[in-house]
């Protein structure tokens, strides 16, 4: 089905509705908390009950938000809905929500932008060539009868922004810098979510940030580089999970690295893999064969071992990846 036809049965039933919940991922990003905000401010201005959930709240960069203080960590009433929206998760699973989505009369609506998501919604809006997945609920939203206002344009940019990596990474593409455009003309200011998102971070972040770079390790040819984050790191400098998010991208950011992970122990002593591709190596297929998924450049997993297992591991895995490359071209050529 096109997107265009998936898009109208979305607007369909956001049309019929009444009560709505809308969810996204735990561990939330830009994406699913600015989509589900902006989604809901439409959803209330057409006069409908709207929850927002995310089971672990908004992270402080996002907290400015509008309309963030609406975010519950969980559902009201999960009997009372007549609508779940759930955005940005690759599963069902994702949500960490213990929410029965088959209940009889429900409807889900499915909006993602995740490979290999398995349209588990009655409704499903899913493409992976989405920047994010702000950039197809603004294709509904922009089919609603109410506007598009200051409040859901500044979610959809602020999606947009981190998902793309600030228009740095490989999904900036020409429908990204155009939606973003548009949120520009609806008065969001650049520079101000920017240093919203950007520039308030918590000086223990960046003393979390020095630890965690001294355990930069790079694989037997320097085409990975590997970080980890220890629960002590996390105790020591009195920050949390979320103070983490983007330091996967130092690795990556360095001279020649094709493939940048990072480990994170979780509190079960496993530990939580994420992998940043430069383009060469498809990292989707490296954690899907771990029990993890995501995208072609940007993707992750939970698994057993200790740090040093888990790296030799994963390094041998993308420097295998890159001579397989060498060798089919060689052939081909
Ligand atoms: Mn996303």
């Amino acid at each position: 089905m096109s997107r265009k036809l998936r898009i109208a049965d979305v607007r369909k039933a956001l049309d019929a509705g009444r009560r709505f919940l809308v969810v996204s991922h735990q561990s939330p990003d830009g994406d699913a908390i600015g989509s589900s905000l902006a989604l809901a401010s439409v959803l209330t201005a057409l006069g409908k009950g709207c929850d927002i959930v995310n089971v672990d709240g908004v992270p402080m960069n996002l907290t400015w938000l509008p309309l963030a203080e609406r975010v519950h960590l969980v559902p009201d009433d999960p009997g009372a809905y007549d609508t779940v929206v759930v955005l940005d998760c690759g599963g069902p699973e994702r949500t960490g929500l213990d929410l029965p989505l088959d209940q009889p009369g429900r409807v889900v609506v499915n909006i993602d932008h995740h490979p290999g998501n398995p349209e588990f919604g009655t409704v499903n809006l899913v493409d992976p060539a989405a920047c994010a997945t702000a950039e197809l609920v603004y294709e509904v939203l922009r089919a609603m009868p109410a506007p598009l206002g200051y409040s859901a344009a500044t979610g959809i940019y602020t999606a947009i922004l981190t998902d793309t990596g600030s228009f740095r990474f490989s999904n900036t593409s020409a429908r990204a810098l155009e939606i973003a455009s548009r949120m520009v003309s609806k008065g969001v200011d650049p520079a101000w979510v920017s240093h919203m998102v950007y520039d308030q971070q918590p000086v223990g972040r960046l003393h979390l940030l020095s630890r965690v770079l001294e355990t930069l390790t790079l694989s037997p040819r320097d085409k990975a580089a590997c970080v980890t984050v220890t629960r002590e790191m996390l105790r020591a400098t009195h920050t949390g999970v979320e103070d983490v998010d983007g330091f996967v991208n130092y690795p990556r950011s360095i001279c020649g690295v094709e493939v940048g992970l990072l480990l994170r122990e979780e509190a079960d002593g496993r530990y939580r893999v994420a992998l940043r591709s430069k383009g060469r190596v498809d990292v989707s297929e490296i954690a899907r064969e771990l029990g993890g998924g995501g995208h072609r450049n940007a993707a992750g997993a939970t698994v057993d071992g200790t740090p040093a297992q888990i790296r030799r591991r994963l390094f041998d895995r993308v420097e295998t990846a890159l001579d397989e490359q060498r060798l089919r071209k060689r052939l081909a050529g």
